[in-house]
């Protein structure tokens, strides 16, 4: 089955005024509609066609050569943007509890630090791309302390961590596309305030699930 964009969990206005309507409009509406239709151009007659996204992504190999790259890029897009949208919530902020808060403090040494990190890490992608906190099950860590299994990383374009072997937990979008008609210029601006919409719940769920 063709890949679709997912409804919105909540209205286009409700992150307001950390996120804009105007900007989930199209980035929700437009952007991602874009990511899927060309996602399912690449796939269409080959044998990866009705497989799972990150599966597709997992084994890119196996698609025809002339369509790694498109699927890469928009099949990247289509999970990317589809986590992105549960990421976020009218009653995110605030601070994550129980593993994932010990998880971080333990990685990082407290939560400021951690989100001091995360923003870096967006405010230093060159160009278009994702700031990511992902969990690496295939280091040599994973055996170990499992808070060390944490990391902060960036992605250019619309690269998925799983394309190196990461679970993604939560990754901010840093396209222009993501903040430029709110915030223009000032992407530290928008990592700063879109703290207050991170669904806490949503990124413990995910980390308790990949490990
Ligand atoms: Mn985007």
């Amino acid at each position: 089955m063709a890949y679709e964009v997912p409804a919105l969990p909540y209205a286009h206005d409700a992150l307001e005024p950390h996120v804009d309507k105007a900007t989930m409009e199209f980035h929700h509406d437009k952007h991602h509609q874009a990511y899927v239709d060309k996602a399912n151009a690449a796939l269409e007659g080959t044998d990866l066609d009705g497989k799972d996204v990150r599966e597709v992504l997992e084994n890119l190999s196996s698609l025809p050569a002339d369509k790694q790259g498109p699927f890469r890029n928009n099949g990247g897009g289509h999970l990317n943007h589809s986590m992105f949208w549960e990421s976020m919530s009218p009653d995110g902020g605030g601070e994550p509890t129980g593993e994932l808060a010990d998880a971080l403090t333990a990685t990082f040494g407290s939560f400021d630090a951690f989100k001091e990190q995360f923003e870096a890490a967006g405010v230093g992608q060159f160009g278009s791309g994702w700031a990511w906190l992902v969990l690496d099950t295939s280091s040599p860590s994973a055996t170990g302390t499992r808070g060390a299994e944490l990391s902060i990383t960036s992605t250019a374009n619309q690269d998925s961590p799983v394309l190196e072997g990461k679970t993604p937990l939560l990754g901010n979008d840093v396209w222009e596309h993501a903040y430029y008609l709110q915030y223009q210029n000032k992407r530290p601006a928008y990592l700063k305030a879109w703290w207050n919409v991170v669904d806490w719940n949503k990124v413990a769920e995910r980390y308790s699930d990949a490990r």
